[in-house]
């Protein structure tokens, strides 16, 4: 295990990449300095072809509690615009890999939309997700309004914007905002098994399916089936998708080669 960081720990697991928050004294509070050596990090392993998968996980209590409260409790509409506060999660969407996210503790605001940023979530049965910024005297900034309501619909992103309702995981997995829920001793392996299976898949047919599901969550559906179709098409251009068709006719394994 290497420390790359101080607020970020990173090892490297054959195919994935594993990211740990740091800062258990805070509840692994987002600050800035977190964000940007998350989103280097994210973005130094995005572009190694030795990498299939990420996993991002924080500690026991807390996966993060949200911005760093602190950090801008004093800054102005006009700081917070000019140094770019919330500009961070626009590089995690911008990962071409899969991100899974292994959820214990609070969940909370801005670490909640970090989470949904991700791809998956794999979930402990100790998490607890919410977006608490109503008790600050504001809302979601990251996403959260928009990301929550798609996962949880409208009636319960209600309750937890306005009202600052806290989701167990059993009613997070309910509502579709998990992709599953595990005893606290198994969420990492569990998220890291997951990440271990889709990194040694088709890497070209991972990123673009990766990209073709965000786009459901982000664009019309029209457009969203347009891009899919114009991706599925492309996929046929690669060596991957000879590879793993003939594979199947010829009854072994696909060796991938993400060209
Ligand atoms: N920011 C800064 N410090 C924090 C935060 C936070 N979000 N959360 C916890 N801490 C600190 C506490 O201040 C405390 O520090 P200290 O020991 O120096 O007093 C330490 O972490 C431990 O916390 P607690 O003593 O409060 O622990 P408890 O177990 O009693 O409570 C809670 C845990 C429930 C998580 C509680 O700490 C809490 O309510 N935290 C705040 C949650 C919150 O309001 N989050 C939303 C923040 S706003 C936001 O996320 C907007 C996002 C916008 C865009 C994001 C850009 C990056």
């Amino acid at each position: 295990m290497s420390q790359t960081a101080s607020f970020i720990l990173t090892e490297v697991r054959e195919r994935v990449v594993l990211l740990r928050l740091n800062r258990p004294e805070a509840m692994n509070a987002l600050n800035s300095a977190l964000m940007t050596e998350l989103m280097d990090q994210l973005e130094k392993y995005d572009a190694d072809d030795s990498v299939g998968a990420f996993v991002l996980t924080g500690d026991a209590r807390a996966f993060a509690a949200g911005a760093d409260i602190k950090e801008m409790a004093e800054s102005s509409s006009v700081e917070l615009l000019l140094r770019g506060h919330i500009s961070p999660f626009d590089r995690i969407k911008k990962v071409s890999k899969p991100v899974i996210a292994a959820v214990s503790g609070w969940c909370l605001g801005g670490g909640n939309e970090l989470a949904m940023s991700c791809d998956m979530i794999v979930a402990a049965e100790t998490a607890r997700f919410g977006q608490p910024e109503i008790n600050l005297g504001v809302i979601p900034g990251a996403g959260g309004t928009q990301r929550l309501t798609r996962a949880v619909g409208k009636a319960v992103a209600m309750e937890m914007v306005l009202n600052n309702r806290t989701l167990t995981a059993a009613e997070a997995l309910g509502y579709g905002l998990v992709n599953r829920v595990v005893p606290a001793e198994r969420c990492l392996d569990e998220a890291l098994e997951l990440a271990t299976q889709i990194a040694a898949r088709a890497p070209l047919a991972v990123r673009l399916g990766k990209e073709a599901v965000n786009r459901a969550e982000e664009t019309h559906l029209a457009d969203g089936i347009a891009e899919e179709r114009q991706a599925f098409y492309f996929l046929f251009a690669s060596e991957d998708q000879k590879e793993g068709m003939r594979a199947f006719a010829e009854k072994r394994k696909p060796n991938w080669k993400g060209r």
